[in-house]
């Protein structure tokens, strides 16, 4: 069973630093490239069709939106990288609202990796993992549009990605946004989110003692 939410809701839309919230709820951030569906799985985890702005053409999410779950979370969806349609100075903009959010944020407690099922990871999404490792962040990654492949497909594919991200291939989540039949693969996703929150819990606990 998918846990149900009482008033997930759209923070804000955040250009620069000074518009975070200014909270102490954990906050988990999506990121992979345009168009892979990080916008849609938000959606899927809180059951609601339009919390975050979907759209049919890449390039859809512009800077940081803090959506708050419930008091207990805050999910955040970053701009995906790698749309070719930006202007330079458009990704030099987002490289650095990005990078400014995953090197100084306290409340930043762990990434979701969004990557399309049907596609090898790019340079970027490498990238991307190793920047989560060297920040010393928690991570894991949803394959999203699970829909379009056969469920072979979707064992070989999960296979392929998780050794080229080198990863173990637990840490990777099969999901699709459009199949509302898939609520274990939701919950499989929100389990994965509480275990990032509870090593960071863990961490301050040893600090403390
Ligand atoms: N078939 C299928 N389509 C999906 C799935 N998830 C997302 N889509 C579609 O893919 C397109 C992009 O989805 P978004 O959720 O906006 O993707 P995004 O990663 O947020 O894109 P940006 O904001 O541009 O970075 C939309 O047309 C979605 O309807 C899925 O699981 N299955
Ligand atoms: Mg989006």
């Amino acid at each position: 069973m998918l846990r149900k939410f009482k008033n997930p809701r759209h923070v804000i839309t955040a250009n620069d630093a000074t518009q975070w919230p200014t909270t102490i709820i954990p906050e988990v951030v999506m990121t992979g490239r345009s168009n892979v569906g990080k916008s849609s799985l938000i959606n899927s985890m809180v059951s609601r069709r339009a919390l975050a702005y979907v759209g049919s053409r890449p390039g859809k999410t512009r800077f940081l939106n803090f959506y708050n779950i419930d008091d207990e979370i805050m999910i955040v969806d970053a701009p995906g990288y790698g749309y070719a349609q930006r202007s330079r100075d458009e990704i030099m903009n987002y490289g650095v609202i990005v990078d400014e959010y995953f090197s100084t944020r306290e409340n930043l407690k762990g990434c979701i990796i969004v990557l399309d099922i049907r596609h090898l990871p790019s340079k970027q999404d490498i990238v991307m993992k190793k920047y989560a490792e060297a920040l010393g962040l928690p991570y894991f990654a949803v394959l999203t549009k699970a829909d379009k492949l056969s469920r072979q497909q979707q064992l070989k594919q999960r296979k392929l990605i998780a050794a080229a991200m080198e990863m173990p291939e637990d840490a990777l989540i099969t999901h699709s946004s459009e199949d509302v039949e898939d609520d274990a693969d939701t919950e499989t996703v929100w389990a994965m989110v509480d275990n990032m929150l509870q090593i960071d819990a863990s961490f301050e606990d040893e600090e403390e003692n």
